[in-house]
C-alpha cells in the first residue's frame, strides 16, 4: 500500500493504523497550502488525479485509490483482521462503534476544522476569525456528548484497542494543539494511547 500524507494532519490516523498492522507500506509526504506549480503539492495536477480535492490522506492499493480517512482506516482494518482494529463484535457493539465514529467526525472534528480553515486553510478573503467563538461553543457541546457516550475506560469501545481509539485520540490531540479545552479524563485517555509503539513509529516516519 502507498499512503500520501502530511505531518500531523488527518493522514496520521492512517499511518498509525498501518503501523498497528504488519502491512508493508510506503509513505509519501505531500505539501498542503502550496500552489499547483510545486511538484510535491497536493494541488499539483498529478496528485489531483488521485485526490480531486487535493487533500490528505490518500491510500493506494494496486488499482484501488481511497480518499477519506475513515474509509482508509476501515480498509486497513479489514485488510489486517488479526490487528483487531475492527473488533469481531456483536451488532450492539458495532452500533456503539458507529455512533462514536459519527460523533468524532461530525461533531468533535468539525469545530476544530472550522478553526483551522478560518485560521490558515481557507484563502485569506474567505476567513472569518469571528467564528472562533462559535467553534469553541460547538466543541464544548460535542465534548459533553462524548462524555455521555464514553464511559472513561482504557478503550473507547468494548475491551480492546480499535480504530475508534485512533480516531478519538488523534482528534483530542488536535483539540489540544488548537487550544480547545479538553477535560483531564480525556487528556489522560489520549496520553495513554499516544504512548503506543505503533504511534511512536508513525511519528518517526513523519519527523
Ligand atoms: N474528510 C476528509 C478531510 C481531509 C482533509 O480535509 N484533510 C486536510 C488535512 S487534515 C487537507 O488535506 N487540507 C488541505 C486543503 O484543505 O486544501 C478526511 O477525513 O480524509
Amino acid at each position: 500500500m502507498k499512503l500520501y500524507g502530511m505531518g500531523q494532519s488527518r493522514s496520521l490516523r492512517a499511518l498509525w493504523a498501518l503501523e498497528e498492522t504488519s502491512i508493508p507500506y510506503e509513505y509519501q509526504e505531500v505539501t498542503l497550502l502550496t500552489d499547483s506549480t510545486f511538484k510535491g503539492s497536493a494541488k499539483h495536477p498529478s496528485y489531483l488525479e488521485i485526490n480531486s480535492q487535493g487533500k490528505v490522506p490518500t491510500l493506494i492499493d494496486g488499482d484501488l485509490i481511497i480518499t477519506e480517512s475513515l474509509a482508509i482506516l476501515n480498509y486497513i482494518a479489514r485488510s489486517a483482521p488479526e490487528s483487531g482494529l475492527l473488533p469481531n463484535a456483536s451488532m450492539a457493539v458495532y452500533a456503539k462503534h458507529d455512533e462514536l465514529v459519527s460523533l468524532i467526525l461530525l461533531e468533535l472534528e468539525q469545530p476544530l476544522w472550522t478553526k483551522g480553515k478560518h485560521q490558515f486553510a481557507l484563502p485569506e478573503a474567505h476567513r472569518l476569525p469571528a467564528i472562533f467563538d462559535t467553534a469553541t461553543f460547538e466543541f464544548a457541546k460535542a465534548i459533553t456528548c462524548l462524555e455521555h457516550l464514553y464511559a472513561g475506560g482504557e478503550f473507547a469501545i468494548g475491551n480492546q484497542f480499535s480504530l475508534v481509539d485512533i480516531l478519538l485520540a488523534q482528534t483530542l490531540n488536535w483539540a489540544v494543539r488548537f487550544e480547545f479545552h479538553v477535560p483531564e479524563k480525556l487528556i489522560a485517555y489520549k496520553d495513554h494511547h499516544y504512548q503506543r509503539p505503533a504511534l511512536q513509529r508513525a511519528m518517526a516516519v513523519i519527523a
